[in-house]
């Protein structure tokens, strides 16, 4: 089927073009191509068991104009990084390699990890220039403690980044573009057609600034997984315009009688995550839907980029498809 607006990255890969690949939770391991085609109409997949050991190779590359950036392959550096994704109960190695002249980590939310590979100088866990070394991430299904507690599992929207250049926190790394997303699922979670992540870093969405932020592309129907990380001096509010989500876990209802507060629009501070999953044009229809920063100044500035949600033709109404994003009122 011809979609002739996906001209761009998927996933918006920042200085590079290429699709930013994924590390799934499918139900079958599957090439990250399969992650772009959404599932047939009406049906929906579900995330596998875990337990699942998997290894990775990831790379910290220089990026031009300054930046940097994580990527799966040599020469494939994004910002933000690449999607790693995992169900609870999964264990991951990382064998890291490091490209650059200054030192490097790799530093995670919300998965388990002991200190020898938390990313810090202070641990020993970072990567001298030119360097190597095996980072191991691993998850867990909630469950009952011996007091009768509940102990809670891995499952969330969570996120990886430098945490060694510039400072020891890594400041000069996330400036920098070195930071991506993490999704840990539970078994039996809802798995999306298509994944965004839009990172608020300081000013910039995805380090880019206004007049190039990232345009997101999505067809009607499509189940749409945002992933929305925040980073920098600022706090922000995420909104996004004609859709809503459910402020828990997965962003999505459990049944009519959930508690969960429907919101278009949340606040975010630096190292925040949090996503959610969407029906694109959901009882709206196909168009450029604008998503931005609600702090008035920051949107006007340029914290702004559009969801743009095609016709099945392709076709997006009323959109024209060079026309920067709306925000550029004098
Ligand atoms: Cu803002």
């Amino acid at each position: 089927m011809p979609r002739r607006i996906f001209s761009r990255s998927l996933l918006a890969g920042g200085a590079a073009a290429a699709a930013v690949p994924t590390v799934l939770a499918s139900a079958a391991p599957a090439p990250a191509a399969e992650a772009a085609a959404p599932a047939a109409r009406g049906t929906v997949r579900r995330a596998r068991a875990g337990g699942e050991v998997r290894h990775l190779r990831m790379y910290a590359e220089n990026l031009p104009d300054g930046q940097m950036g994580y990527g799966l392959e040599k020469g494939a550096a994004t910002i933000p990084g690449p999607m790693i994704e995992l169900v609870e109960g999964d264990t991951l190695h990382i064998e890291f390699e490091n490209t650059t002249d200054v030192e490097v980590s790799l530093h995670v939310h919300g998965v388990d990890y002991d200190t020898a590979n938390d990313g810090t100088r202070m641990n020993r866990s970072t990567v001298p220039p030119g360097g190597r070394r095996t980072y191991t991430w691993r998850t867990h299904e909630p469950g009952k403690r011996k007091d009768g507690t509940w102990r809670p599992g891995s499952a969330g929207y969570w996120h990886y980044h430098d945490h060694v250049v510039g400072t020891d926190h890594g400041t000069g790394g996330i400036r920098r573009g070195l930071y991506g997303p993490v999704v840990v699922r539970r078994k039996g979670d809802v798995l999306p057609d298509r994944q965004f992540t839009i990172v608020f870093n300081d000013m910039t969405i995805n380090n880019r600034t206004a007049g190039d932020t990232p345009d997101f592309e999505a067809t009607v129907g499509d189940r749409v997984e945002v992933v929305m990380i925040t980073h920098g001096e600022y706090y922000h509010t995420f909104h996004i315009h004609g859709h809503r989500w459910a402020d828990n876990r997965t962003g999505l209802l459990e049944g009519p009688d959930d508690p969960s507060r429907v919101v278009d629009n949340k606040i975010t501070g630096p190292a925040d995550s949090f996503g959610f999953q969407v029906i694109a044009g959901e009882n709206v229809g196909a168009g450029a839907w604008m998503y931005h920063c609600h702090v008035q100044s920051h949107s006007d500035m340029g914290m702004a980029g559009l969801f743009l949600v095609a016709k099945p033709d392709g076709t997006v109404p009323g959109h024209e498809p060079h026309r920067p994003p709306g925000h550029e009122h004098p």
